[in-house]
């Protein structure tokens, strides 16, 4: 495979709106991003994934656009962001851009002339049906809601959202939508992003002829359908190949077979993508699916394609907490974790936050929580007649607001994220868990991260290296190999909160090894591989001489 920038990139992403507020109306901006730039450059990542932050009436945070070529007042405005974008060119960094193109605002100009009548030009920019039988036509579900379809009085007819009713889906199928679509996405290349992350662009093609489904709470229908890779090969020869650019995209209900279809070199489709075999099969941590997961994708991209990993993000809670353990363990698991994701093979990705260890919050009310995913399912299943208290309950550990609270900058009020009363309150364990207190501990989770990004740069092995499980039958333990050339690493976690005793498969020559990180500061490289006790949570990475 020919080595490129991308490849080798450690991407950051900024969920602005919780990142630092500078003007004290308690959303984060843009401005606050630019201050904090030199924090972001210090960790020593390549990319910034900015988050949307295009004009939107912030039903869904920014993912419900009604103008793609303005910036949102909470936000900034256009002079912030070109300065933002000068800064991060300025530090040697990249920035690359949400591109949500499945959907717009329900009050985007286009949606608003297309609902006004059936003989409206736009009529076909958006996806209409007539009722069938008086109702729905189809038995297709949302993300967000039990149906895709919305009744518009007006015009007697449904439109479709695979998302809220505030964000109607687009038709690809209509030439019109894609060229303006092709228009607006050089309108921000040409203003030099380095771009995009390409919001459920396995959304586009819908299934034809709209048939109802078997089993339509399975909502797998919405995604991969035929017609896809023709628009994504369209927008390649329109657009992406012009620019020398990174591009990766979010594609639920992919298996590597089919995710390779989106990213393989000779594709001329996408870079590469996120798949959410993870966050969608292990709602908690399973080491065996997930090592099989990771073998799976290994094998189905190898040599063709590049995957991307992450564990975390604006829609999954954060790792640490889900993932790992938050409580006696915090310190050990955000570093195993990071350890795991910075090796497995792929782009590595860090959501703020992760890289000091935030934690997912509860809070105490449906009311202190924002995300309409979350609200839209509380009111559907108390609808139903359930009791309150336990859809609650039951909605906080995949709640998409809890890793969008503030960034924990420090231990001062709302923790040095904003003056004024943020839009989200801010996680109460900021006075142990921020930003000041990881700068100034030599051992915190910042600087190991740091020093996993620094080594990826020094060691091709962990961008270009081959990965084989030698850990496959074990419960707790996982253990890898990277080789690239002459070179092989093994990378030996212990993800449990009991100690577990390991030994190195026989067939690995160690007559000696080199220490490359570990996670517990007592660890010396002159350790011998046969027969270890690894602690709770313990990771460390050798280089096999
Ligand atoms: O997320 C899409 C989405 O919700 C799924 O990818 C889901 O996260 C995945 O299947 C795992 O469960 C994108 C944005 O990231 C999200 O913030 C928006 O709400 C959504 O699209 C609509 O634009
Ligand atoms: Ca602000």
């Amino acid at each position: 495979m020919n080595k490129t920038w991308w490849k080798e990139a450690v991407v950051y992403q900024v969920y602005w709106r919780s990142f630092y507020d500078t003007n004290g109306d308690g959303y984060g901006d843009l401005e606050g991003v630019i201050e904090k730039l030199d924090y972001i450059k210090e960790l020593g990542v390549d990319v910034i994934w900015l988050n949307p932050c295009y004009e939107s009436p912030d039903f869904d945070n920014g993912y419900d656009i009604s103008d793609y070529t303005s910036i949102m007042d909470k936000a900034g405005n256009m002079e912030t962001w070109e300065r933002l974008l000068h800064e991060v060119h300025q530090r040697g960094m990249r920035l690359i851009m949400d591109l949500v193109v499945n959907h717009t605002s329900n009050q985007h100009p286009w949606f608003i002339e297309s609902r006004s009548s059936k003989s409206n030009p736009k009529r076909d920019w958006y996806i209409w049906k007539d009722p069938k039988d008086g109702k729905e036509p189809n038995n297709w579900r949302s993300y967000f809601t039990p149906s895709v379809w919305e009744f518009d009085e007006s015009t007697g007819q449904y439109y479709m959202h695979s998302f809220a009713v505030e964000q109607p889906d687009l038709n690809w199928e209509n030439e019109e939508v894609r060229q303006e679509i092709y228009k607006m996405m050089r309108f921000w290349l040409d203003k030099g992003i380095d771009g995009f992350r390409l919001d459920v662009i396995n959304l586009l093609a819908k299934l034809e002829g709209f048939p109802s489904v078997e089993n339509p709470n399975n909502i797998n229908y919405l995604g991969n359908n035929p017609g896809i890779h023709e628009y994504l090969q369209e927008m390649n020869r329109e657009v992406l190949q012009h620019y020398d650019i990174m591009t990766v995209g979010e594609i639920p209900f992919v298996t590597p077979e089919d995710g390779l279809l989106y990213v393989g070199e000779d594709r001329n489709e996408l870079h590469t993508l996120f798949h959410f075999e993870v966050a969608d099969d292990m709602p908690t941590w399973d080491m065996k699916r997930f090592k099989e997961i990771q073998t799976h994708w290994y094998e189905g991209l190898k040599g063709k394609g590049t995957n991307s990993q992450f564990l975390n993000n604006h829609d999954h809670t954060r790792q640490v907490t889900r993932y790992g353990n938050d409580q006696e363990y915090r310190i050990e698991s955000a570093k195993l974790l990071a350890t795991m994701i910075h090796t497995l093979p792929g782009i590595p990705y860090i959501y703020q936050g992760e890289e000091i260890g935030m934690t997912g919050v509860r809070f105490q009310s449906i009311d202190d929580y924002n995300d309409i995913a979350m609200k839209n399912k509380y009111k559907e299943e108390v609808g139903k007649g359930r009791d309150p208290e336990e859809v609650f309950e039951s909605l906080l550990l995949l709640s998409r607001d809890n890793s969008r609270t503030p960034i924990q900058w420090d231990d001062t009020e709302q923790a040095g994220f904003t003056s004024g009363t943020p839009w989200i309150k801010v996680n109460p364990n900021y006075k142990e868990i921020n930003v000041k207190q990881a700068l100034q501990d030599p051992s915190s989770v910042f600087y190991y991260y740091q020093k996993l990004i620094s080594l990826r740069k020094e060691n091709p092995v962990m961008t270009y290296g081959d990965y084989k499980d030698l850990s496959l039958g074990e419960e707790n333990v996982y253990v890898y190999t990277r080789t690239y050339e002459s070179e092989t690493w093994v990378v030996i976690l212990n993800h449990a909160d009991v100690e577990t005793d390991y030994s190195l498969p026989e067939n690995l020559d160690t007559q000696s090894v080199e220490l490359i990180i570990a996670n517990y500061s007592d660890v010396t490289g002159e350790d011998h591989l046969q027969n270890t006790t690894l602690r709770p949570h313990e990771a460390r990475i050798y280089k096999l001489n």
